[in-house]
């Protein structure tokens, strides 16, 4: 018996005395379909079972953190911004950052087709001072997971698998690769990538100590600080949080460049496929394909739905005045309950 799907290692191993063979082979285990939702099913989120922003300049803002406000109420205030269509607004500040939601019903995953919509907030730049530039603006990729869960083990106690986008399978795919490189940006991808953020012991008494508001490191080598802005005065480290935040993940490569050269207008490229907050809400790869998921090791898992959905923000990068790459989530919807058919890509 497994207790999920998707390819699974064993080790066979036969031995007498001191003799001992291992035999290693891969099962596939694959999940029986399911039927479609009941009728009248809620095509949108129903339930946020944790929120927990990274280090940003909306944090505390989007939702408002309230003096008294613990896990339980920042959950129930992002519930009522992006459940039930809502479309109000929640930062996932940067990387790390993440929300877990629920439905009232498992997402079908229908072959050939994308299953569910993130909404997000992303743009494209109207005066890229690069005419050449492939589409970009504001684009701030966030990491999708999935979690199938028929037996109702609830989403602390079942394997989660990732959403494969675009700079997964490739990221020197991006169109915007090569320019990122040259710009010096990192355009690695970590796959095992964890940062740590500190709590300041105190806000910032003065603009000199803004560029050494919050200090970072990651398991790469690096540090730094996450900078105070002009245009957000608020603390920026969740108010509700311990006195040190960690997070794992996929880290994507590094996608804005200051096409300005002087520090005033920076453009946030778009990754092509795969992943929340990068795509316009009405275009196509706004939307997922639940056959997208994979194990850890990139193999496909062909889940025949989901129950949860979990959504971090992907990038490590500050670009000067606009802040730091911070994924935005508006709310996130069945495709097939609401009729829509886009199909699938690669
Ligand atoms: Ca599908
Ligand atoms: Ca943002
Ligand atoms: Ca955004």
């Amino acid at each position: 018996m497994f207790s999920h799907g998707g390819a699974i290692g064993l080790t066979l191993t036969v031995s007498q005395g001191d003799i001992s063979f291992n035999y290693y082979f891969t099962v596939f285990v694959e999940y029986a379909p399911i039927d479609p939702p009941a009728e009248g099913s809620n095509p949108y989120i129903t339930k946020v079972f944790d929120y927990m922003p990274a280090v940003g300049q909306f944090t505390n803002t989007l939702p408002l953190y309230e003096e008294g406000d613990t896990q339980e109420t920042m959950n129930q205030k992002v519930l009522d911004a992006i459940g039930n269509n809502k479309r109000g607004m929640i930062t996932l500040g940067g990387f790390g950052g993440y929300v877990t939601v629920g439905f009232d019903h498992t997402i079908q995953n229908v072959e050939g087709l994308r299953d569910f919509r993130v909404l997000g907030n992303a743009f494209y730049a109207n005066a890229n001072p690069n005419p050449d530039a492939p589409e970009g603006g504001s684009c701030e990729p966030g990491v999708i997971m999935v979690a199938y869960d028929p037996d109702n083990l609830g989403p602390d106690n079942i394997q989660w698998y990732e959403i494969q986008g675009s700079a997964h399978a490739d990221p020197t795919k991006e169109p915007w690769y090569e320019m990122a490189k040259v710009n010096g940006n990192d355009v690695n991808i970590y796959f095992d990538y964890r940062i740590t953020y500190y709590r300041p012991d105190s806000e910032p008494a003065s603009r000199d100590e803004w560029d050494t508001y919050i200090k970072w490191e990651d398991n790469q080598g690096n540090s730094g600080y996450k900078v105070k802005n002009q245009y957000h005065s608020q603390p920026y480290y969740p108010l509700w949080a311990g006195n040190t935040l960690t997070f794992t993940g996929t880290c994507l490569p590094q996608n804005a460049i200051d096409e300005s050269g002087s520090g005033t207008y920076f453009v946030l490229y778009k990754f092509r496929y795969g992943y929340a907050d990068n795509e316009i809400n009405s275009y196509d790869d706004s939307s997922i394909d639940i056959s997208w998921a994979v194990d850890a090791s990139g193999n496909s898992v062909n889940l025949p739905g989901v129950d949860y959905i979990k959504i971090y923000t992907g990038v490590n990068q500050e670009n000067g005045w606009l802040g730091e790459c911070s994924t935005e989530i508006m709310g996130v919807e069945d495709l097939h309950l609401l009729k829509e058919e886009i199909h699938t890509r690669r």
